[in-house]
């Protein structure tokens, strides 16, 4: 029902296209294109406040007389110069009318705080800029569980869905829930590190259990061959000892969902207990564990 709303609306909208095509008359195409693109920031919107593990959206529509060539975003962080976040060159079929649509994860050194400048500049054919801009602030407060599981599973998706399907894992037929085997692999992917090699070090291990929060463990006990590295074998036997399984699976259907997987590192992370993570207790580790490589 839903796929056929969307047709319909897809259909319509070609028709106006076409509409408007026949409307342009033939001679009007050749005189020079001195009427400047219009351009409307949708998202974010002005003065908004973000949260700094989260995704930025930007929307922004642009519309041209004859042809929109080029379409440019930056994004200038506070006391920064402006980097270019997404540069397009306008495809043909959205010459007159294109939304740019940007997903933008701020740079793991950005300031907590402060307030950003996003521009976005559209050049049509005739070489007619028009420059837009928006300024909102990112904040890093206090948040809770439910906002933090909203950042959470978009990361998650960025950072892990390509690793997954690597291991062909099935989201086809089992969506974003973890049996125990999977849920191992999906630790395993968030700790180890960038490098090529998928094995996690004594260093990775002993942050990981320091952050969260595992009490009394020890690294002889996990790298049971003894040669420095943990393999996912032993990963998952340290893991299976440990109990997270068990202890994230609250509907006890045997399976980790993606909201009891965040539920489960936000018990973790936080570690004063007040219900809360608090800057401290999330910002660095986020970065760590669910910041897309
Ligand atoms: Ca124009
Ligand atoms: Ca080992
Ligand atoms: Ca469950
Ligand atoms: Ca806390």
């Amino acid at each position: 029902m839903k796929r056929c709303t969307c047709y319909f609306f897809i259909l319509t909208c070609l028709a106006f296209v076409a509409c408007d095509e026949e409307d342009v008359a033939p001679v009007n195409k050749l005189l020079p294109d001195t009427v400047a693109p219009t351009v409307a920031i949708q998202a974010p919107a002005a003065n908004d406040s973000l949260l700094i593990i989260d995704v930025i959206g930007v929307v922004a529509e642009v519309a041209d007389d004859k042809r929109i060539e080029n379409v440019r975003v930056s994004l200038a962080e506070p006391g920064r110069a402006s980097q270019v976040i997404s540069d397009v060159k306008v495809p043909f079929s959205e010459e007159k009318n294109y939304t740019a649509g940007v997903l933008h994860r701020l740079p793991k050194n950005a300031a907590a705080s402060g307030v950003y400048t996003l521009t976005v500049e559209a050049r049509d054919i005739g070489q007619n800029v028009t420059i837009k801009t928006v300024t909102f602030s990112v904040k890093a407060p206090s948040v809770s569980r439910a906002t933090f599981e909203r950042s959470f599973d978009n990361a998650f998706y960025e950072k892990l869905s390509a690793p997954l399907d690597w291991f062909a894992y099935n989201f086809w037929d089992e969506g974003y829930a973890f049996s125990e085997n999977w849920l191992s692999t999906v630790l395993y992917l968030m700790v180890t590190t960038s490098d090529d090699e998928y094995s996690i070090s004594e260093a990775e291990w002993t942050k990981f259990m320091a952050d969260f929060g595992m009490k009394n463990q020890s690294w002889a006990k996990w790298d049971e061959d003894n040669d420095g590295n943990l393999n996912d074998m032993e990963f998952e036997l340290g893991i299976s000892r440990l109990g997270l399984f068990k202890e994230w699976d609250r509907s006890k259907d045997k399976i980790v969902n993606l909201e009891e997987l965040a539920t489960g590192v936000f018990s973790h992370w936080d570690q004063n207990k007040d219900n809360l993570l608090a800057k401290e207790e999330y910002l660095e580790k986020f970065n760590t564990y669910l910041y897309p490589r």
